[in-house]
Formats: structure tokens, sequence, C-alpha cells
């Protein structure tokens, strides 16, 4: 009979704070496990695209994978226009670009700091506003936030879930300003049946590695606009229109061959990456039931999410211990849960300088609450129950655990 295989973690008796790692146990991971741990692809096939990119020697400017991707996304996405870039950062400077966005720009402060920055670098102003229950842009404060100097607002489907789509819709209709998507968390994911893709005037989703679906490094924009699809591709590649015609400003967002082989590789496993994040979801959901002071974040029922993140709120007092010292925990163990997006973009430097005073208890709670566990796609089932078990006797023992601390 053939060895089973080695089990990828030590699991090590529970009794009491003597047993962490923290208090010189051993962990019971060797090596980190960390949050979304990028998905890798068929290797024969991604090496197959290799073979063919060296045979045509062409290995950027809108090359043949490039184009093929791009394809597939708009049917995959269900939406007209599908613009590779560089990263999403870049991708989100050339849709503020080609639309002329000046002034201010409404943003949710709970959000990835490249939003706030980019708008910074284009002498816009961020207008950080406040989140929901959803811990996306709430768009009542975004309207209360909106004066005649407000271009455009910025709002993010964070955690791969839709955010208030028709609720921003309708505040920008009737401001007649255009409503962009930082999709950067959520391909895959649906509203009312439809992909996320075709909202507002553009989406734009990271390709970064650690995302549900990835290029290594990417960007990608949707829009149902071809006017200002055919701009984007202009502005991508430094306003080129042929080989020495320029029609417009431009810079170099431009996705290479090599990318987007990762892509079309990685986009053939998305259905089987996504269901085996959202079986990973599940086990947290069971693995976690019922503690007290620790909270998943579930996505309603009705919208599809892309289960790609695993988020808990911790709170401290119920919990008895806070997210800190639960995220230092388990990072002595080798379970590398992360904060997220700490300190919030309103009292992040270089912008909380422009924002003294401004407080959006909402998204400060979140950022002293929220971690992520390891998930998505490539986490193991074996090691979330083993993630899981750890909680639980952690929060079972925060007591013993807080007067070992102190002790120590
Ligand atoms: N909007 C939002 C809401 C975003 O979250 C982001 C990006 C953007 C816009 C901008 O998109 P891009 O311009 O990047 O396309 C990462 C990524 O660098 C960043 O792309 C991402 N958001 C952000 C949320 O996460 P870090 O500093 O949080 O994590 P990082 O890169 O250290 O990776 C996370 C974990 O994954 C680590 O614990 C290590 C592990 N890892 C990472 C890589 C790169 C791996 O196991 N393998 C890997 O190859 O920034």
């Amino acid at each position: 009979m053939p060895d089973s295989p080695a089990p990828s973690f030590h699991h090590k008796p529970l009794t009491g704070p003597e047993d962490l790692a923290l208090f010189g146990a051993p962990p019971v991971f060797d090596t980190p496990r960390h949050v979304n741990r990028p998905a890798a692809p068929d290797r024969a096939a991604f090496d197959a695209m290799m073979d063919a990119v060296w045979e045509r020697r062409w290995f950027t400017n809108d090359g043949p994978l490039v184009q093929e991707l791009e394809r597939r996304l708009s049917a995959f996405l269900d939406v007209p226009h599908c613009v590779l870039t560089s990263n999403a950062t870049a991708g989100l400077d050339l849709v503020m670009q080609c639309l002329g966005i000046r002034g201010e720009v409404l943003l949710p402060s709970y959000t990835f700091i490249s939003t706030a920055h980019l708008l910074a670098l284009r002498g816009l102003t961020p207008v950080f506003c406040e989140v929901g229950t959803d811990m996306a842009l709430d768009p009542a404060d975004a309207a209360a936030r909106l004066t005649e100097r407000t271009d455009a607002v910025v709002a993010t489907h964070v955690w791969g879930s839709p955010c208030d789509i028709d609720g921003l819709g309708a505040l920008c209709d009737a401001a007649g300003i255009p409503l962009l998507f930082d999709a950067a968390h959520a391909f895959g994911a649906r509203h009312q049946g439809h992909p996320l893709g075709r909202f507002g005037r553009a989406e734009v989703f990271s390709l970064h590695a650690t995302k549900a679906f990835h290029t290594c490094e990417g960007g990608l924009i949707t829009t149902c606009d071809a006017a200002l699809a055919d701009q984007l591709r202009l502005a991508r590649n430094f306003g080129f229109s042929g080989s020495d015609r320029v029609d417009c400003t431009g810079v170099n967002a431009k996705m290479s061959e090599l990318h987007a082989a990762m892509g079309l590789a990685n986009l053939d496993a998305f259905p089987a990456t996504r269901a085996a994040a959202r079986a990973v979801h599940a086990a947290y959901r069971d693995g976690l039931a019922g503690l007290t002071g620790l909270r998943l974040k579930c996505p309603p029922a009705a919208e599809d999410n892309n289960h790609h993140y695993v988020v808990a709120e911790v709170d401290a007092r119920a919990f008895g211990l806070t997210r800190d010292r639960l995220v230092e925990l388990l990072t002595a163990e080798g379970i590398w849960a992360r904060r997220y997006f700490f300190p919030g973009g309103h009292r992040s430097p270089p912008h909380a300088a422009a924002n003294p005073g401004l407080s959006l208890p909402r998204t400060e709670a979140l950022c002293d609450r929220v971690m992520l566990l390891p998930g998505g796609g490539a986490a193991d089932l074996a090691e979330v129950a083993e993630i899981c078990r750890m909680i639980r006797f952690v929060a079972g023992s925060a007591a013993a655990i807080h007067n070992a601390g102190k002790a120590g």
C-alpha cells in the first residue's frame, strides 16, 4: 500500500498557553500560510503558450495573447470592451485621464491606498467617505460630501462583493458625474445575475498574483463605452495610433505576452478555483460558527461573491483579546493573518495631513477589527480545519493567554 502523504502541519495538543508558538512551543506550520496564496495554473498549458511566444518573437505591444485574453474576458464577463493594462493602478489612472477628471473625487477611506495615491499624483483631491454595513462606500455619506467640485466617484467592490451599485448609480446620475468601480477584489462576482464589469462608466480589476483571477501582475478595464475603450487603448501605449503617429498623451501601461499567457491558463481554471474558494469559505464558516466576538463576513445569499477573501471582524471585548493580539498569536503559528486597510486612507500619510480632524468612525472601527485569514481557491481544507481549531482554542483560552502575556 502506498504511504499516505505526510500532513503539512503539526497537529499539536492544545491544553494551555504553553502550547502556543508565541510562548515557545513549535508552530503549527513550519512555513507561512499566506492570505490569498496565488493560484498556479496548469504548467503544461502555460509552457505551450510560451513556446509559441518564443517562436513568434512577439513579447509585448498588444500581442496575440493579449488580444485573445481580452476577447475571452469580454465573453466571460459579458461586457463589450476589455482593455488589459500593466496593473489596476495604471488602469484607473488611464480612466481618469481619458475622462478628463478634475477637482474632487469621492472614494471610500476603507480601501487599498493606491487609489488615494493616484488621485493625489494626478493633482485631484481625494475626498474620503464612510462605509456602510457592507464595508463598502455608503451612498448617503457620499451624497453628504458631494460638492460642485466633485467630478467622479470611485467605489470599491470590497472583498469580492458588489458595493451598492444602484444607490451610487442614482447619486452619480443625479449629479451628472461618472461612477467608476474599483473591482480589484471582485473578479467573478455578480450583481443581479450579471457578472461585474458592465456597471458604471468603467470598472477596473486588479490581476495581481494575490487576486481571484490573476496574470501575476496586471489590470483589466471593462466598459460598455466604445469611445472610451478606444481612448484607453491609445493612452496605454504612449498615445500611438500608428507606428509614428501620436494622437494623445499616454504612458506605458501595456500588458506583456507572458502575463497574458498566465491569464489565459488561469481563466481556464477559474471556475474550479472559484468553487474551491467557496468550499474553503464554507469550511471557515462551519469551523468558526458560534464563536463569541469573532464574526466571519458572509455575503448575503442573493449576491454571487467570489469567496476569495476570508474576512473576520474581532470584537476585542467579546473575544477577550484584541485583533492585533490574535494576529500576533496566529502569525507565530505560521498562520499569516493580515489586517487590512489599516489605518484607513484618511489616517495614512500623506493624506492624513490634508484631512486634519476627519473622523470616520465606521471605517476606523473596521481598521481596528478586520483581519483576513488564509483563504482562496489555493488554500487546503485540512489546513483550514487546523486554523479554525487554533482560533477556537485561543478564544477559549483568552483569559489565560492574557495573563500569560502579562507574566511574560
Ligand atoms: N484597489 C484595491 C481594492 C486593491 O486591493 C488593489 C491591490 C488595487 C486597487 C491596486 O491593484 P494593482 O495596481 O496592485 O493591480 C497586495 C498587492 O500587492 C496589491 O495588488 C493588492 N491590492 C493588495 C490588497 O495586496 P499586500 O501588501 O497586501 O500583500 P502582498 O503582496 O504582500 O501579498 C499578500 C500575501 O500573499 C502575502 O502574505 C504573501 C502572499 N503572496 C504574495 C505574492 C505576491 C504569495 O504567496 N505569493 C505571491 O506571489 O499587497
